[in-house]
């Protein structure tokens, strides 16, 4: 492939938190004559024409007055989108990919398993050596509803369903799939929540969906089993109030929560929700993104897109994912 006049074509790495050297590494490998650079090179912004981010500073965009696309490490871009100096003319990408939605499936699967099978009842049990057998109910008796039917939420239904589970679904436009109840907008959450027994969070962030793992949502839930109903968040934990979840918890209006992520991250030392037994934290890897089908998805688009390709997986910044 051919770039022409290559020097003012390049793609700049800002990455907060991952290891960027090794991900501009990688890209060099992918991308061979296109220019890579990261953060501290010697360049001029303005011969940037893809940013790669993560966290990005707030001086992340200063300059880049050429700019064709922001490729987003992240597949959740709410951050991306609050950034002050982020150019709103500017298309974003955001990272779609098999391997990442393998992982949060696993997570996810993970999750409702282990509170199917009432995992925080018999842990209790054995702390105080106690031989009760409470028998879990067959997977198709309990009702996972998924929160969030897009590329993430599908695929944990399909990997739910061929489990047995009963599977319901949330989302903003309905949504047909097959073998999952699909309910959509403000006007049908009720409904949704009124039938769920375990409440798996897939959506994106945004104004609407901030806050809406709270005491209200958690009280509509269904699941009257022993423990009560549980909610998982693989999300954002902008989702989620947690005083709510701690209150909800310990008030038996929860029987358990798996949280992958916090309204503050780390999740300090302080929050009640280390020490409430029913809830199973996770410090925010239920999918991390994987540098190698990263490089090579993101190469592809900046590839496709220099031969004169539209971009793809581009979000919609009036939607807010
Ligand atoms: P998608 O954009 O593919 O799917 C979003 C889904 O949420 C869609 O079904 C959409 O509805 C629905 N939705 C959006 N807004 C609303 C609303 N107001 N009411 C009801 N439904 C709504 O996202 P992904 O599946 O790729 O990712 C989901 C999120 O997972 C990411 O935004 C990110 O925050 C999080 N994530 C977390 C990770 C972790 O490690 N913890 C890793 C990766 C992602 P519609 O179908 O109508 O558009
Ligand atoms: C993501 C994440 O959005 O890792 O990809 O949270």
């Amino acid at each position: 492939m051919v770039f022409e006049g290559t020097i003012h074509h390049m793609l700049l790495l800002h990455l907060s938190d991952v290891d960027e050297a090794n991900w501009a590494l990688k890209f060099r490998e992918a991308l061979g004559d296109y220019p890579v650079v990261r953060r501290g090179d010697d360049f001029d912004p303005a011969d940037i024409r893809y940013i790669f981010v993560w966290k990005p500073k707030p001086d992340a965009f200063d300059g880049l007055t050429n700019l064709k696309a922001v490729l987003s490490l992240g597949a959740g871009v709410d951050a991306l989108l609050r950034h002050p100096k982020l150019p709103r003319d500017v298309p974003m990408v955001r990272f779609i990919d098999d391997d990442l939605s393998q992982k949060m499936t696993d997570y996810v699967v993970a999750q409702v398993t282990m509170h199917h099978r009432l995992f925080t009842r018999y842990q209790a049990d054995q702390k105080a050596r106690r031989w009760v057998q409470l028998y879990p109910p067959a997977a198709s008796e309990s009702v996972v509803g998924i929160m969030g039917m897009g590329v993430l939420g599908q695929h944990a239904a399909e990997r739910l369903k061929a489990l047995g589970f009963t599977l319901r679904s949330w989302s903003r436009s309905p949504r047909s799939v097959e073998g999952v109840e699909g309910f959509a907008g403000e006007a049908q959450f009720d409904a949704f929540l009124g039938g769920t027994d375990i409440l798996v969070n897939l959506l994106p962030l945004t104004p609407e969906t901030q806050g809406i793992l709270n005491y209200e949502t958690f009280s509509k839930l269904h699941r009257k089993l022993d423990g009560g109903p549980v909610i998982i968040n693989g999300a954002r934990g902008g989702h989620q109030k947690e005083a709510d979840i701690a209150r909800a918890l310990r008030d038996g209006t929860l029987g358990a929560a798996s949280l992958d992520v916090f309204e503050v991250e780390p999740l300090p030392a302080e929050s009640p929700l280390w020490d409430i037994p029913n809830c199973y934290i996770t410090p925010h890897i239920a999918a991390i993104s994987n540098e190698r089908t990263g490089v090579s998805y993101f190469s592809r688009i900046l590839k496709d897109h220099e031969a004169g390709k539209p971009l793809v997986n581009v979000v919609d910044f009036s939607r807010g994912y």
